[in-house]
């Protein structure tokens, strides 16, 4: 297939991302092919040196949107007053994704193909020359060299091209380079794309909406609904985070000023007050507690956002097990749309992904945790009143059990694996609750050449909740999937019936 049918091609198999402006200003660009006599070109200019911005650089053809304009009108104009690119001898072949710029404007890129053969007509206040430049050697670079540049708080990738006499680089560089993608459509990394374009089209066409979690909600699960919600507020669209149980006190910072409703206001006869319900850091119907007879009620279906391997709930899914966290799925999420970060988002995400990575120990080595960590400092989370709320509000009554935890822990395997218990009696002896308990296996993992940490507490006689951790070398979410759970590969977990010492029997048996 010739390359411009292959644009042709691309450009229908992948849909352009369509954003809102988020209060930038509106511009559009023309992305103009000429079919030469050596292949496909692609048109752009050199800005005049003598220009307030970007002098000397290379761009598309574009500029601001004027009122009442469509933004493909306003391409096709400026190209026309710039290059003297006739819109007659244009036939409009698709659009590209909108982006937003750090210097505050929103791009729609249109793609045309032009027939103009005659030589261009400059207007020499805004460009210096016209560069045709083949679309062949381009595809070979791919997505380029990828370069990161800070402008004040703001940040941006794009990829970088050299041509003869200078490189492309900015905004332009990234509409090219996604036009690059539309000429490998089937690309992981496309595919990738589509399938984030997809939840932010259902997310931006919402009406109403719910945002939920899981139960016995973390850092990350409450992090995630708080940033959601912070989107919504800007789009204008009504939103209620629904929550099993009242939020734990530890993270009712995150929760000052959200709209939220918890335990016996959860009815199903909410499901009529909003239009879909977002579910984040979890996709399992039954981890969502009573919010579930809501979901079920609803007339479409849900928004999953989650970063864990699986889950049974429908709808739009956008799962990432490659994110430390939801609330690093959600931070990429935004910058894709080019949601402006403000305080109580990066926050919420920054909590997020400590919480998930509890404090940056479990990142598998992945260096996204730190760079979506490190630009959330950078734009404002108070990193240190955030360290302090999650972790200097043990409760006394916790250190107890701890205590009770840690005077009974068993070991076998040769030590490798370890494991304790609490009784629903020890529990209410201190007047302690589910809560006051947290996770214990964390601090059994921590003992010297242990692997494998087995934490059971008894939720109702006779039953409990197992919750188990293990080093790198050990994967466990194998044992607790056949006890009918599941989870993360190294912390997973699974609610069981006793007796506790079978229980152990068989998990030893799984670790030998
Ligand atoms: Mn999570």
């Amino acid at each position: 297939v010739d390359l411009l049918q292959r644009i042709r091609n691309g450009l229908d198999a992948v849909p352009p991302l369509v954003l809102p402006d988020f209060g930038r200003v509106s511009s559009s660009v023309l992305v103009a092919i000429i079919q030469r006599e050596h292949g496909p070109v692609v048109v752009l200019t050199r800005r005049s040196t003598d220009l307030p911005d970007h002098a000397g650089e290379i761009s598309f053809p574009g500029g601001r949107v004027e009122p009442g304009e469509s933004t493909l009108d306003a391409a096709l104009r400026e190209a026309q007053e710039e290059i003297g690119l006739n819109p007659g001898g244009c036939q409009w072949l698709g659009q590209l994704d909108d982006s937003h710029t750090v210097t505050g404007y929103r791009i729609t890129p249109h793609v045309v193909l032009s027939e103009h053969t005659s030589a261009w007509t400059l207007s020499h206040r805004e460009v210096a020359e016209v560069l045709e430049i083949p679309v062949e050697p381009l595809l070979s670079r791919g997505r380029g060299y990828q370069v990161e540049v800070s402008l004040g708080r703001e940040r941006n990738t794009f990829p970088l091209y050299p041509i003869p006499g200078g490189v492309i680089w900015g905004a332009t560089a990234r509409i090219l380079g996604q036009l690059m993608d539309r000429l490998v459509p089937e690309s992981s990394s496309v595919q990738k794309a589509i399938a984030d374009r997809r939840a932010i089209a259902a997310l931006l066409a919402m009406r109403s909406a719910f945002i939920t979690t899981h139960v016995n909600p973390d850092g990350d699960a409450i992090g995630s609904c708080v940033a959601m919600e912070e989107l919504f507020k800007t789009l204008g669209i009504p939103v209620t985070i629904l929550l099993d149980a009242p939020p734990p006190p530890d993270l009712d910072f995150l929760l000052t000023g959200s709209n939220w409703l918890a335990g016996d206001a959860i009815r199903m006869e909410l499901a009529a007050d909003a239009e879909r319900m977002v579910v984040v850091d979890t996709g399992d119907r039954k981890r969502i507690g009573k919010v579930a007879e809501v979901l079920d009620h609803m007339e479409l279906p849900p928004v999953v956002l989650d970063h864990h391997l699986s889950g049974d709930i429908e709808g739009d899914v956008l799962r990432d097990p490659s994110c430390s966290s939801t609330a690093e799925l959600v931070y990429r999420l935004f910058r894709t749309m080019g949601f402006p970060f403000r305080q109580r988002t990066v926050d919420a995400l920054y909590t997020g992904i400590l919480s998930d990575t509890n404090g940056f120990r479990y990142i598998e080595n992945r260096s996204s945790p730190f760079k979506a960590a490190s630009h959330l400092v950078d734009l404002g989370a108070d990193a240190t009143a955030i360290q302090e709320a999650l972790y200097s509000q043990i409760s006394p009554r916790h250190v107890a059990l701890s205590g009770v935890v840690a005077s009974r822990i068993l070991y076998e395997c040769d030590g490798r694996l370890a494991w304790s218990w609490l009784t629903l009696e020890d529990l209410s002896a201190r007047g302690a609750t589910a809560d006051d308990a947290g996770e214990m296996a964390p601090m059994l993992l921590a003992i010297r050449g242990v692997q494998v940490a087995a934490f059971f507490r008894e939720v109702e006689p006779g039953r409990f909740k197992l919750s188990m951790r293990s080093l790198k070398a050990v994967p466990i979410v194998g044992i607790c999937n056949e006890l009918g759970g599941g989870g993360h590969a190294h912390a997973a977990g699974a609610t069981v019936d006793g007796p506790v010492e079978k229980l152990v029997e068989f998990i030893a048996g799984r670790c030998r």
